[in-house]
């Protein structure tokens, strides 16, 4: 009877861990400033936080992402980072969830995914 109670609770604790890595992505979509990466998109394209905050950005998808300072313009990437930007270089492996920043300079920044033409982000900070 010890044997079959150990095994049980055996069995309820691999189903809670289970449960637990199930909802890791859901839990990283409930912080502030959330911003979803899909295939080719960020959801919402643009987002606006106080001074001094961070973006989290959460990859909705198995495919790999790299987010820098700059823009696509015309399908063409154009590098560079504006004065008070948050310096950005974040690598995505599919599936995952990285903050940026923090933003301590107010003003309107532009970050992409250096992978995936016309993939923008705006980032206003008040
Ligand atoms: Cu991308």
């Amino acid at each position: 009877m010890k044997k079959l109670i150990a095994i049980l609770l055996l069995f309820s604790s691999i189903a809670i861990l289970f449960t637990a890595c199930a909802t890791g992505n859901a839990d990283a979509s409930n912080k502030p400033n959330t911003v979803h990466m899909k295939e080719l998109v960020f959801t919402p394209t643009s987002i606006t936080i106080e001074k001094g905050e961070k973006v989290n950005i959460v990859n909705d998808v198995p495919i790999g992402h790299i987010i820098a300072n700059g823009t696509w313009q015309n399908n063409a990437p154009k590098a560079g980072k504006e004065p008070g930007a948050a310096q950005v270089n974040i690598q995505f492996t599919g599936n995952d969830n990285q903050e940026i920043g923090p933003f301590s300079t107010a003003g309107t920044f532009q970050l992409y995914c250096t992978v995936h033409p016309g993939m923008n982000l705006t980032v206003i900070v008040k």
